[in-house]
């Protein structure tokens, strides 16, 4: 007999589903345009086997892969475990063989060595493959159409590093995957690399270096010519694992940087500008640009540490004001000499989840989406998102007008990360529409909400009943069928 833990992070909306599941013709309230036609990929948390060490928190779990069919306003469902080493293992044993987040100290004998990832961050389609990606672990190849996994990938035996980000960027002139991975010799350390992968799924390049202090490098910036990196103090040490602690703590003594490398072939570390800031928290990156000799970054900026499963080094109690993130524009000057990043908050509304239209990845934008907490909205069921806050609404930023817009999911719901489909290869920016999955908390139910992208506040042009229970995701793409040509197949 399995039991999973009375804790939060198995219970409420949160309890196990472990559900694959094929389902045709999803239930449709409103019209879906005839025009789209691909498939919009994402993957929750998912933990095969209670706990080994009694609790766990929920970025622990194993990837599921969920994958939302839609072609001539009709959607399909598929959804599929992501098949990693450690996924197989239990599943051999029928139990829990892996520890703690992060932890190998924690692992059984008879696995220690072998590959701890989980797949779990993100689903991501790069030359007609599909990624399941974790960022302490290799990308895990899988197939995009039966959602079958091949194994984890080197990139054709050119990945020297262990790790492989959970959110590499298409840079849309080269077509080329450009990603990173951090502890790349190895758990805890400082090295860091920096990769580029053509569509043929073969490494390029890659650049070795190191951060200032071991950090959780979860997201970057491109833009044409340089790759951006911020470095925030959600840190690690030996003696956080030797102890049992969480393996993430906050150091606030800690400064911030920004790394600014050329994105060529034959750069070293020496090439790579560090900017500083001080202590506050990043993660994910909305879009990096250049104008002229100043680099952009956007991103959401929190004072301090947003995540409280991650807490203070120095235990000093989860603050979640001071967790709140908003979207921010850090700027630096490649043509002088200053060590400093400049930064301006861009919106009031308390973000995360950045997404935009990614055709101008790299590039100056208009649009953005993002997950938004608006707290004078009232929330009548509690238990939900990581910090406490229950993240209810979905944003939408104008950067260009300065106008936003905002459509609330109501007292007990909350929303997930929201995905850009353009109306065709050529559509203007932010012509096409937002997918969006929806959680009804009370209900434990869920909807995959279809949006007019630039029209958001109009609230959804149609909603798509899921028959399975799904629990919080991470995030999520679209290809279309255009681009992906097996999804003609399904
Ligand atoms: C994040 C998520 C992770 C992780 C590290 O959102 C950072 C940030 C779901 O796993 O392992
Ligand atoms: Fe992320």
């Amino acid at each position: 007999m399995t039991t999973f833990p009375q804790t939060r992070a198995f219970t409420g909306f949160n309890t196990p589903s472990r559900v694959e599941a094929e389902v045709q013709d999803l239930h449709v309230d409103g019209v879906i345009p005839a025009e789209i036609d691909g498939a919009f990929y994402r993957v929750q948390p998912e933990h095969q086997f209670p706990p080994l060490l009694g609790d766990d928190i929920s970025f622990n779990g194993d990837g599921m892969i969920s994958m939302f069919r839609i072609k001539g306003g009709k959607v399909d469902f598929r959804q599929r475990w992501a098949k990693t080493d450690k996924w197989k293992l239990e599943n051999e044993a029928g139990r829990a063989l892996f520890g703690a987040y992060r932890n190998p100290l924690t692992d059984e004998p008879g696995v220690q060595g072998k590959i701890r990832g989980t797949a779990n961050t993100n689903a991501y389609i790069h030359g007609g493959r599909l990624y399941g990606l974790k960022e302490d672990s290799p990308a895990l190849a899988m197939d995009p159409a039966t959602l079958e996994t091949d194994g984890y990938t080197d990139f054709g035996g050119k990945m020297k590093g262990e790790t492989f980000t959970a959110h590499p960027k298409t840079d849309p002139q080269t077509g080329n995957m450009c990603g990173f991975g951090y502890a790349s010799k190895g758990v805890l350390t400082r090295d860091m690399t920096y990769y580029e992968i053509s569509p043929d799924g073969e490494l390029l390049y890659d650049v070795w270096f190191e951060t200032p202090y071991y950090c959780m490098m979860h997201d970057f910036g491109i833009t044409k010519d340089y790759a951006v990196f911020s470095v925030m103090p959600m840190t690690s040490s030996r003696e956080r694992l030797e102890a049992g602690k969480p393996h993430f703590g906050f150091d606030t003594s800690l400064p911030s940087y920004l790394a600014v490398m050329p994105r060529k072939p034959g750069t070293s570390a020496a090439d790579i500008r560090w900017f500083r800031g001080g202590s506050c928290f990043t993660a994910h990156v909305m879009n990096a640009y250049q104008e002229g000799t100043q680099i952009h970054i956007d991103m959401p900026v929190a004072e301090n540490n947003m995540m409280p499963f991650f807490p203070d080094i120095n235990d000093k109690p989860f603050d979640p004001m001071a967790g709140r993130t908003f979207l921010t524009r850090w700027t630096v000057d490649m043509n002088q000499n200053g060590e400093e990043y400049r930064s301006e908050r861009l919106s009031d509304m308390i973000g995360d989840f950045p997404r935009f239209d990614e055709r101008r990845m790299g590039e100056t934008y208009r649009y953005g989406w993002m997950v938004v907490i608006d707290p004078s909205q009232p929330v009548e069921l509690k238990g939900g998102s990581a910090g406490g806050w229950v993240m209810n609404t979905l944003g939408m930023v104008d950067l260009g007008m300065g106008e936003e817009q905002k459509y609330w999911v109501g007292p007990t719901s909350s929303v997930q990360e929201p995905c850009f489909i353009p109306r065709s290869k050529d559509a203007p920016e932010g012509d096409g529409w937002i997918v969006m999955v929806c959680n009804r908390l009370e209900t434990h139910s869920s909807e995959l909400l279809i949006f007019e992208a630039t029209r958001i506040a109009e609230g959804p042009i149609a909603s798509v009943s899921i028959p399975v229970r799904l629990r919080f995701g991470l995030h999520g793409n679209w290809a279309s069928a255009k681009d992906l040509a097996v999804l003609e197949a399904v």
